[in-house]
């Protein structure tokens, strides 16, 4: 049975009720996992006062902490919270990603050293920089997972410079999973199928993408982030205890199709 019972488990990317990480929040917390929530935190608190109303009575978070992966002080203050509150971390999801629009439509060849370098260090480097933080603080049995897309194994009319940062973030997966395996730790990316959400609303054409897929995909449709949650939950779980380094397609079964 799938169950995470007193189990530790840290969220980053929920942004709004749309977001991957909220379904996979909720799925986590079904499944009995303790949630913790961080947050992209803004100047206004806007965002802090939007995320908190959400999360605040379904999933009873105990953390709930800004950290803007750019941002050192709060990545360190966010394990501190973690090593205080809980002691000890059996799961991090790692559910974020950022590129300037212009980055997300036009040339390939007009991606500028500043979107590049940004997009990278939020979306692909992040992965690894909080990895380091929680690799003290996880149980054996611990699991990390992170969210992916086929843009960074195939060419998607638009994902350009996010298909950059994606097959940064698989291969990221792959040494992280080789580092950690020892300490019985796994490292799994989930490559969803494309769902609107706020970050994906910025890819030019997202709309175009999930019709195509709907027509295209085995089961005639995209996925929801709910699907996505029971996946993550699963690779959260004891019940794929086998399975580290992988990227797992949860996208309805698009991947496989030629035409
Ligand atoms: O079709 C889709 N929506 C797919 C998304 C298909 C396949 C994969 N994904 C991936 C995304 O690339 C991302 O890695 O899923 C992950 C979650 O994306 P999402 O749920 O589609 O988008 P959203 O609800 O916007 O959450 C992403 C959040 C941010 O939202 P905004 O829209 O404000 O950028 O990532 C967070 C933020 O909450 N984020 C950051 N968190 C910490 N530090 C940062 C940052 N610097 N930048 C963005």
């Amino acid at each position: 049975m799938l169950d995470l019972t007193g189990k530790n488990a840290l969220v980053t990317g929920i942004a709004n009720n749309r977001s991957i990480a909220w379904g996979i929040a909720q799925q986590l917390h079904q499944a009995g996992a303790n949630i913790g929530v961080t947050y992209l935190p803004d100047p206004k608190g806007r965002f802090e006062k939007k995320v908190r109303e959400l999360v605040e009575e379904p999933l009873k978070p105990s953390i709930f902490v800004p950290c803007d992966v750019q941002n050192e002080e709060q990545i360190q203050e966010t394990f501190k919270t973690v090593a205080q509150e809980w002691g000890k971390l059996d799961i991090l999801i790692h559910c974020l990603a950022f590129a300037d629009k212009e980055g997300l439509s036009g040339d390939f060849s007009a991606i500028t050293s500043e979107a590049f370098t940004k997009a990278l260090e939020i979306s692909t480097f992040s992965l690894g920089r909080l990895a380091r933080e929680a690799k003290p603080l996880f149980n054996p049995g611990g699991s990390i997972v992170t969210l992916t897309y086929i843009g960074g194994v195939k060419v998607i009319p638009n994902y350009n410079l996010m298909g950059i940062a994606k097959a940064g973030l698989e291969m990221t997966v792959r040494y992280l999973a080789a580092e950690l395996g020892a300490a019985d730790v796994r490292v799994n990316a989930i490559s969803a199928g494309p769902i609107r959400t706020l970050a994906s609303s910025a890819v030019g054409g997202i709309l175009d993408m999930i019709h195509h897929v709907e027509n295209v995909a085995p089961l005639k449709r995209t996925v929801t982030q709910l699907e996505v949650g029971n996946t993550a939950a699963f690779l959260c779980s004891d019940l794929s205890s086998g399975i580290t380094g992988q990227v797992i397609y949860v996208d309805a079964g698009y991947n496989i199709m030629g035409m």
